[in-house]
Formats: C-alpha cells, structure tokens, sequence
C-alpha cells in the first residue's frame, strides 16, 4: 500500500473526492471514532448515535467494494481521542504513507487537516459551487442577497428551467408557501428503521459514554445506510413533497415533522447527495407528479439556501463566529434545555428537539430563534445549542443560519432584516398558542404572551438600527407612535420576564 486516505464521519459516500482516482489494492482507508470530534459541543444523543453507526455502515460498505478500511472505534484500547493524533498513531503503526483528504467541512477541523505532515488536501465536490466560486461572486457586491444568489444558481445548472426562463413562469413562489397547517390533514410521518446489531451496539456505546448529553436515545429510527436513507428520501417524494409548499411554515402542537423531507441530516453526512436529491424532485414536477410551488420551493432550500450559507460560512470564517452586531450577551437561558416554560411554543419545540434531534426550519428561525433574538442572548452561547441539538448539524450550515439568518449578529450580511416576530405570527401559523397559558392577543401584563413585549421590547432597544432598514423602518415608527403609558408599560412587562428568565 503506498497511500492513506482519511475519510472523516460527513463524508460518507463512495463518490468523495479524496477515493477518486485511487487503486483499492494500494490505497489505507482510515476512519476513526474520536472524543475530540464527539465532544467539541456535547452532541444530542441520537446524533451521536446516528454520526458513528452511519460510520460504521459505510466502512461495511467500503470492504464489500474492495476498501482496505482501517476503522478505530471509540472504546477501542489505544484510541488517542483526536484526528491529528490518529493519524499519528496509524503512522506509528503502518508505516508513513501519505495522507489524502477531502477538506473538511468546518474551519476547525480544515485546520487541523492542514497541520498534518505529508497530506494533500482534495476539494469536496459534492456541492454545486465551490468557495472559491462563491467569494468571486459575492466579493464586491454591496449586498449579498439569496434571490440574487438563487437565480444564477438556476441558471447554472438548468434545474426547473427552459432555456433561460424559470419554469412556471416566476422565480419563487414563497407566497404561495405560507398556509397554517390544520388537523385535518393528512399526516404522514418520515420513514422510521428499526436499529440492527451494528446500530444497537452503537447505542449502548452511547448510553455507556454520553450518559449527561441531551436528548433521547430511543426509540432511534434514523437510517443509517446509503440504501435506506434514499429510501426515506423517495418516501418524502412520494407522500409529503406535494404539499411541502403548502405547508412549509406551519407548525402544529405534536406533528413534529408536517410535510418536511427531514433528511438534512442524511445530505449533510455524505449518505444522499445535493444533486440527485434536486434533479428527482426537477423531474416529479416535469412529469406532473408535484406543483410548481412544492419543487421550487424544495429546491430552494437546497441549491438557494444550503449553498448560500456554505458560501458565506468559508467566505467569512473565522471571524465570522465571533460576530455579534446587536451586542446581544444574555447566557443561553436554561429552558433550552430543560422545557421548563408555560410558553407552548418553546416547551413544544425544546420537548421535540430533546426526542427527535430534529425541528423544522420554522420552528428554529420563529421559536427557538427568534425567543434568543427578542431578549438578547449571545448569539456564540445560541450557535453551541444549535450545533449540539440537532442531528444534522455540522458548522458550515449551523453557524450562518444561526449568527446570521436568525440572529442579525452579522448586521445583515446574509438576511435582509431580522426575523423578529410577535405572538400574531406563531398564533397565525401554529397552534400553539390554543393551549397556551399566555394570551397571544394582550400587549402587555402578566397574562400577555412574552412575544409581543418582548417585541416592542426588542424594537425599543434597537430602533435607530431599524429605522435604517427599509423593511424594518415601519415596526420601528409604530413604537414611537405609542403612547408613553403604553410604551412604559411595554418596557415593565420585558424587564420582569427577563428578571425572571435566567
Ligand atoms: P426541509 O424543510 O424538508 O428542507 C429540505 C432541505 O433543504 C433540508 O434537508 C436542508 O438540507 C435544506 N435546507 C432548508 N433550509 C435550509 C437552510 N436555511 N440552510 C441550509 N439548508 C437548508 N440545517 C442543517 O442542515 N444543519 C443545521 O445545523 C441547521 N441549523 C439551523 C439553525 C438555525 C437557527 C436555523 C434557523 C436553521 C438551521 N438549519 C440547519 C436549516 C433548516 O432548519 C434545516 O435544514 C431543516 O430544518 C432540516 O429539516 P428537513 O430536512 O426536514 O428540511
Ligand atoms: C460529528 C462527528 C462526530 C460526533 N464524531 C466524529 C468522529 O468520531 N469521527 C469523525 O471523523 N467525524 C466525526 N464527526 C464529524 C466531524 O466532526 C466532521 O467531519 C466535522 O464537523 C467537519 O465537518
Ligand atoms: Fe407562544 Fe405566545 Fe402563543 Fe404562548 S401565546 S404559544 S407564548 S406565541
């Protein structure tokens, strides 16, 4: 064997670019379960155990193609517990053969890749542009904006377009997204796998090790294979992807997946792949089997939102992690991991992201996210719960949709405006807010939902910043337009709820 190739736990597919090219009878395959990667936020449970039974699978499925593997298991006797030091110790072991490696997916471990002697780094291709590309595109532009970014994108790779026109006849059709979910639907939940003996024992490995991390463990239903993760894919296609558009930002107490794929966790570890998941979804609407407003709207997300915050993850990195426009600081309250509050919302979405590992976008950006933005929390302390929480976290997609997307600490590089809401919006697509003990429609006092103060309490804080941005400029001046009395008392109701909060 003349080469080693280290294959990290989100690059799991036999197409990446560090195996291309190579000789399966000279080449070390490396993979290797490590404490460092294991602890750098303390993962949900269920995380944890999807990232290293997917691992396990896939070094499986590598051997019956011919792989030479070498697979380091956490308890192994002799783990060191980093890659760096792995690599080392195979060196030690096997002889110093030369390291090949697709870059990694986040600047912490790129740079610990890039420390490594005698490595050569391959681009990871698997996205449909590269960073390099990006910054040429975003370098210069006063604004970046994801429509502007999307289109080119459309362009580029001829997804739902005929010659140079977008099919059905407009770009985006997130208007036509933005239906509340009721009851009567019906719901149908992701495709669920029973654990097999490579998984269970991956499971008691993380009951064994990971006893405090948050999260349930079981039941534990992910895919963990290539072949059963596209089969979770195709059973989105076939039973929620028509409706996806309709529903997209809805949320209901206890249907903790409505009409989404829920397989970011399977693209962002290496089992699906960006492209195809795109050109299935071109060709259902090509043929008939989904609205326009269902496929435009899927492939948004993925060749629109997933590439643009890639793009500005490695544009802007490292600072970008420590960026913090409205000078937020509150420590992350403990609610995000306990649930302990009456507010429906938050404990329904804290109590899903504790049994699933998962919440949707919505729930994220106009619950979790937008509680953390009103009263002021660290958006560093916000960014390790959500890298710690969910199952498909990783910190090139996590980072900017938190520090950026959702928490305005950027000043409005990657989002036009803060997505600050009230208790109107959640009560308008939720129903949350029927069981809550709060009111949604009061203003302020004890009984008065903590969104709306929180608000008008937030807007207070920074309306010289809002009045600045046009699609903020009209919140802003309704609160100067408030009485005194009531902006008083808008102030009160915020300051007893934030001294009651930590
Ligand atoms: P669907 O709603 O079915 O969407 C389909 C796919 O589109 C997703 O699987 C995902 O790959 C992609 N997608 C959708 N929205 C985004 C987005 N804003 N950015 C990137 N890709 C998107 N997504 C992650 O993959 N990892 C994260 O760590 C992550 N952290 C987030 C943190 C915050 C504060 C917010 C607001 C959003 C975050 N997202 C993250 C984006 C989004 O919430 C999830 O991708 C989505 O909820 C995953 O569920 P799904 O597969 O059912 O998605
Ligand atoms: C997320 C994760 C975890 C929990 N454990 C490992 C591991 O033990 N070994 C490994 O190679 N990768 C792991 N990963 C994924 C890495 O953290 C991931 O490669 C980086 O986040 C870069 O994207
Ligand atoms: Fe959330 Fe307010 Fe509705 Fe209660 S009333 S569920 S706190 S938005």
């Amino acid at each position: 064997k003349n080469q080693l190739v280290l294959i990290l736990g989100d690059q799991l597919t036999p197409a990446i670019s560090s195996l291309r090219g190579l000789d399966p009878a000279r080449t070390r395959v490396l993979m290797v379960e490590v404490a460092a990667e294991a602890g750098y936020v303390a993962h949900h449970r269920k995380k944890l155990a999807f990232v290293f039974s997917a691992m396990r699978h896939f070094a499986a499925e590598l051997r019956t193609d011919g792989w030479d593997v070498e697979y380091v298991r956490l308890d192994d006797v002799g783990n060191s517990g980093s890659l760096a030091s792995e690599i080392e110790r195979f060196r030690r072991r096997y002889g110093q053969l030369p390291l090949r490696v697709t870059e990694a997916g986040e600047h912490r471990v790129a740079e610990i890749l890039r420390s490594v002697a005698d490595v050569t780094i391959v681009p990871d291709d698997r996205f449909f542009i590269s960073s390099g590309e990006f910054a040429a595109w975003a370098e210069g532009r006063s604004q970046l904006r994801m429509e502007h970014f999307y289109r080119m994108m459309r362009r580029r790779t001829g997804l739902l377009m005929d010659g140079d026109k977008p099919l059905g006849g407009k770009w985006n059709f997130d208007s036509d997204n933005r239906n509340a979910a009721t009851r009567d639907l019906m719901m149908t939940r992701p495709l669920q796998f029973a654990p097999d003996g490579v998984t269970r024992e991956v499971l008691a490995m993380v009951t064994e090790n990971f006893p405090d991390n948050f999260g349930t463990l079981e039941p534990f239903w992910f895919a963990v294979t290539r072949s059963d993760a596209r089969a979770a894919f195709e059973d989105f296609v076939s039973t929620r992807l028509a409706r996806f558009g309709d529903y997209q930002d809805a949320m209901l107490v206890g249907e903790k997946f409505l009409y989404h794929a829920a397989i970011a966790h399977y693209l962002n570890a290496g089992l699906l792949d960006a492209r195809r998941l795109c050109w299935v979804v071109d060709s259902a609407f090509r043929t008939g089997k989904i609205p326009i407003n269902a496929a435009e709207g899927f492939i948004r997300q993925i060749l629109g939102w997933r590439e643009y915050v890639r793009g500005i993850y490695w544009w802007r990195m490292p600072g970008y992690a420590d960026e913090n426009a409205l000078g937020a600081s509150r420590p992350l309250p403990a609610l995000y991991w306990t649930g302990d509050t009456d507010m429906t919302c938050l404990a329904s979405c804290v109590a899903q992201t504790r049994e699933e590992a998962y919440a949707h976008h919505i729930q994220r950006l106009m619950v979790t996210g937008n509680f953390a933005l009103l009263v002021g929390v660290d958006p560093a302390d916000l960014h390790r719960w959500y890298l710690a929480v969910y199952a498909d976290a990783y910190e090139w997609v996590e980072l900017p949709n938190t520090i950026g997307m959702s928490q305005f600490a950027d000043g409005g590089l990657l989002a036009s405006k803060p997505y600050a809401a009230s208790g109107a919006y959640i009560n308008r697509m939720s129903d949350y807010c029927r069981g809550c003990r709060y009111d949604v429609k009061s203003r302020t006092g004890a009984n008065a939902c903590p969104f709306n103060f929180l608000y008008w309490d937030f807007i207070a804080r920074h309306a010289t910043m809002l009045r600045a941005n046009p699609r903020m400029r009209m919140a802003a001046d309704s609160w100067m337009r408030f009485s005194d009395a009531e902006r008083k008392n808008v102030r009160a109701s915020a300051r007893n709820f934030l001294d009651a909060l930590q």
